[in-house]
C-alpha cells in the first residue's frame, strides 16, 4: 500500500521583510515612521502564510485598481472593500476608545459612503422627505413607514446643548440613497436641525429598510465568492456636533429588522438599536422614534 503525506510546504525567512523595514531613513515621518513597519511584518507574514503566488498578487492588484476606477464623488468602492472586511468598524472602534473622555457618550457607529456636506438647514419639525406623492413608486411604503423621530441632545452629565447641529440621512424606500438613484431629488431623505434651548430636535422621516450595499462592482464580487450576502440593516445615519464637544457620527438601527443580528459592514452596536413606535393622531407619521445623543467634550 501507499501512504501519502500532505505535501512540504516551503519554508520562507524574513529576509526581504528585514531589509524592507530598515531602508527607512533617519528623516521619513514620524507617524509613518511607526506605521509602515508593522503593516510591511504584517503584510508579508499573511503573504507567506497563504503561499501567495505571483498569480495571486496580480489578481490582488487588478481588484484594487478595479475599485479606484469605479470610484468618484458617488460611489467609493475602496471604502466599500474596507467595510466588508471590517475594517471601517475597527478603525471606528479603535477612534472612539483614544478620544472617549467618558463612558455615558453616545457609541459612533462608521460614516459609510453616503454622507453629503450641505444637507439642508431645516426648522425643528420638518420633514426629510421630498415631494412625496402618488406617482412615487414605492408612495405606499413612504406612508406605512412614515416617522417622527426626536430627541435631545446632552452633555455627559445630562445638561442640554443648545445649538448642536444633528445632521441625518438615510435610503429611499428602494434602498437607495439620493445619489445613486436619478429619479428622487437632489437631497431627499437629508437635512440639518438646530436644537432649541431645550436640548431638542424633531423631524419627520421614515422608518429606514434593509438593502444591500451596492455589490455591482468589486466589493460585490468578492462578497458572491465569500458566499456571503450584501445586506445592511435598515439605519438612519447621524452626524451631531456642538463646539466644545467631539463631532458625533453614528447610526441607529430599527429592531424590526433581522439584519440588525448579521451586518455586512458589521457596524451594530446594541445601544444604537431602537424600536420605533405607533403614533396616535398626527396624520404625518405612523410611527414614532425618541432618540437622545450624548456628546463628550473636545
Ligand atoms: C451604507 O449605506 C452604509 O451606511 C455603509 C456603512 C456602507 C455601505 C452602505
Ligand atoms: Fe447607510
Amino acid at each position: 500500500f501507499q501512504t501519502t503525506s500532505a505535501p512540504k510546504r516551503p519554508q520562507y525567512d524574513t529576509t526581504i521583510t528585514d531589509k524592507v523595514i530598515s531602508a527607512t531613513g533617519p528623516n521619513a515621518n514620524g507617524r509613518l515612521a511607526q506605521v509602515m513597519p508593522s503593516l510591511v511584518r504584517h503584510l508579508h507574514a499573511f503573504a507567506r502564510e497563504v503561499d501567495l503566488t505571483v498569480a495571486e498578487w496580480t489578481t490582488a492588484v487588478d481588484f484594487i485598481n478595479e475599485c479606484g476606477k469605479m470610484s468618484d464623488d458617488r460611489r467609493n468602492e475602496t471604502q466599500l472593500l474596507c467595510d466588508i472586511v471590517g475594517l471601517e468598524s475597527l478603525v471606528d472602534e479603535i477612534t472612539s476608545k483614544m478620544l472617549a473622555t467618558s463612558n455615558s457618550e453616545t457609541p459612533s457607529a462608521i460614516l459609510g459612503p453616503f454622507y453629503r456636506h450641505d444637507a439642508p438647514l431645516l426648522p425643528n419639525g420638518s420633514s426629510i422627505v421630498q415631494n412625496l406623492t402618488p406617482s412615487v413608486p414605492w408612495y405606499e411604503q413612504a406612508v406605512a413607514d412614515s416617522a417622527f423621530v426626536s430627541g435631545r441632545v446632552l452633555t455627559s452629565s445630562g445638561m442640554p446643548i443648545k445649538g448642536a447641529v444633528v445632521d441625518v440621512w438615510h435610503s429611499a424606500p428602494n434602498g437607495l440613497y439620493e445619489q445613486q438613484d436619478e429619479s428622487q431629488p437632489d437631497m431627499n431623505f437629508r437635512g440639518r436641525f438646530e436644537t432649541d434651548e431645550a436640548g431638542c430636535y424633531a423631524f419627520y422621516a421614515l422608518r429606514p429598510v434593509p438593502y444591500p450595499i451596492p455589490d455591482d462592482g468589486p466589493a460585490g464580487k468578492l462578497l458572491g465568492l465569500l458566499d456571503r450576502h450584501p445586506y445592511r440593516p435598515g439605519h438612519i445615519h447621524f452626524m451631531v456636533y456642538a463646539p466644545g464637544f467631539r463631532a458625533l457620527t453614528t447610526q441607529l438601527y430599527d429592531d424590526r429588522d433581522e439584519y440588525v443580528a448579521n451586518d455586512a459592514v458589521f457596524s451594530v452596536k446594541d445601544e444604537l438599536v431602537v424600536k420605533f413606535i405607533p403614533r396616535d393622531g398626527d396624520p404625518n407619521a405612523r410611527w414614532s422614534l425618541k432618540y437622545d445623543f450624548v456628546l463628550g467634550r473636545e
